[in-house]
């Protein structure tokens, strides 16, 4: 990889160093140590991470407040009354036993960007606020994008407490256990925000590949989650004979088993992925009575997606029958989006001014910036994935690539908040 200038303001390597350090804390909040990040919403790990992150806000001299789903908002104020803010961030959940990267990666960035501004004494005429989301993952709640769905008001506030974990515990029962206050401001009215810039690993491998440190993104796949649930009837494993069974785990198994089909009937790197099974009563000597999978389909196109979960509707209704029942829930839903032109190009001209190589690219995952690009201007930034691994322990990116992200961001957030 190429190097990169050192400009007196930033102190890159200062910056680096705290970024490593930052991200290393962050990791210690898990509840599998030494096999990942699992940092479920609302959990002990989520109070640990949020009292840190709180804390460093605090110490770069922002404001900081949370919201009525437990989001943390740090703000430098502007010299503009009441203007919209300059939003830098990203998501501090995990999917279990992730990686110590992917959303802590651009709530770092984001707060290596108020450090600067701050070391650097600008006074923006717009507000720069940081920001770290809750529940981008879905992995205790379901759906995902929750926390950013919230804010821009696509989750309302009954489904919100509607949602339970698999324990039964209602979101609300989870925030009050570890002090937070749902009764806070929820919606937040989309003229607060004039900008949203986030920062996110690329979780492939594209840029490793390329040898590229920064991948500005044009547009982010559409995205839906699905549940199935199989009910069967539950029965003796020594008695009842075979041609008497309801069996909700053989009937769920040959439904997963052509799901890849579908995607690859599709084409157009559609993908489709079951990563969740649950089996009730889950007795080694029991028949099945109920199944509950999920089914997570994505594609650049809109009409690959919607044909793929008609698709998956149509297998799953064909083995009902024979005591099986079925039933298809939709827990989330995007549509493609395009991250705004201007931006773009801004941040293709910072980062052209570092002499940084760079690529545009799409992104395969999903990411809260694709939540907020229909209330606000929003711009991402990839930087490389080692081996273009993610959503796992090994997970790993460079500090360096991160470091360069937040001088791009911390020039383009200094155009943005006309902090020049
Ligand atoms: O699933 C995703 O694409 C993201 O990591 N939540
Ligand atoms: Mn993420
Ligand atoms: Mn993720």
């Amino acid at each position: 990889m190429n190097d990169i200038q050192i400009r007196s303001e930033y102190g890159l390597d200062e910056v680096q160093a705290r970024i490593e350090k930052h991200i290393d804390t962050l990791s210690n909040f898990t509840a599998t140590p030494g096999n990942g990040t699992t940092r479920l919403t609302y959990s002990k790990e989520d109070l640990q991470a949020r009292n840190y992150i709180k804390e460093k806000m605090k110490e770069i001299g922002l404001q900081v407040r949370e919201d009525g789903f437990g989001n943390i908002f740090g703000k430098l104020e502007g010299t503009l009354k009441d203007a919209p803010s300059v939003l830098i961030g990203s998501h501090f959940d995990s999917v279990p036993n992730g990686g110590s990267y992917d959303g802590p990666a651009g709530v770092v960035a984001g707060l290596e960007v108020a450090s600067l501004f701050a070391k650097n004494q600008l006074k923006p005429k717009y507000p720069l606020e940081i920001i770290a989301l809750i529940e981008e993952e879905g992995s205790r709640f379901g759906g995902g994008l929750m926390g950013s769905r919230g804010i821009v008001g696509m989750l309302s506030e009954d489904d919100f407490k509607s949602l339970k974990d698999k324990d039964g515990v209602t979101t609300e029962e989870a925030m009050v256990k570890i002090g937070l206050d749902p009764s806070l401001p929820k919606k937040r009215d989309s003229k607060t925000m004039k900008a949203f810039l986030e920062l996110h690993i690329e979780q492939g491998p594209i840029l490793e590949e390329k040898g590229i440190p920064i991948g500005i993104v044009e547009s982010i796949v559409s995205l839906t989650q699905l549940e199935v649930t199989v009910k069967g009837q539950a029965g003796h494993a020594g008695t009842t004979p075979m041609d008497r069974r309801a069996d909700a785990l053989v009937a769920a198994a040959k439904m997963i088993a052509q799901l890849p089909e579908l995607a690859e009937e599709e084409g157009n790197g559609t993908v489709i992925t079951t990563g969740q099974l649950n089996v009730f009563p889950n007795g080694s000597n029991v028949i099945p009575d109920k199944v509950v999978f999920s089914v997570d389909i994505r594609s650049g196109k809109e009409e690959n997606v919607l044909n793929v979960i008609e698709k998956v509707k149509e297998l799953v209704d064909f083995y009902s029958g024979n005591g099986i029942q079925t039933s298809v829930e939709q827990l989330l839903y995007v549509q493609p989006k395009m991250m705004n032109k201007d931006i773009l190009s801004l941040l293709k001209k910072k980062t052209s001014e570092f002499n940084v190589p760079y690529c545009s690219i799409n992104s395969g995952a999903g990411h809260d910036a694709m939540v907020f690009s229909d209330y606000t201007d929003v711009g991402m930034l990839f930087i490389p994935s080692k081996n273009g691994l993610s959503h796992c322990p090994e997970e790993w990116s460079d500090s360096r690539h991160l470091a360069m992200a937040v001088q791009i961001f911390y020039e383009a957030a200094k155009k943005l908040t006309e902090a020049e």
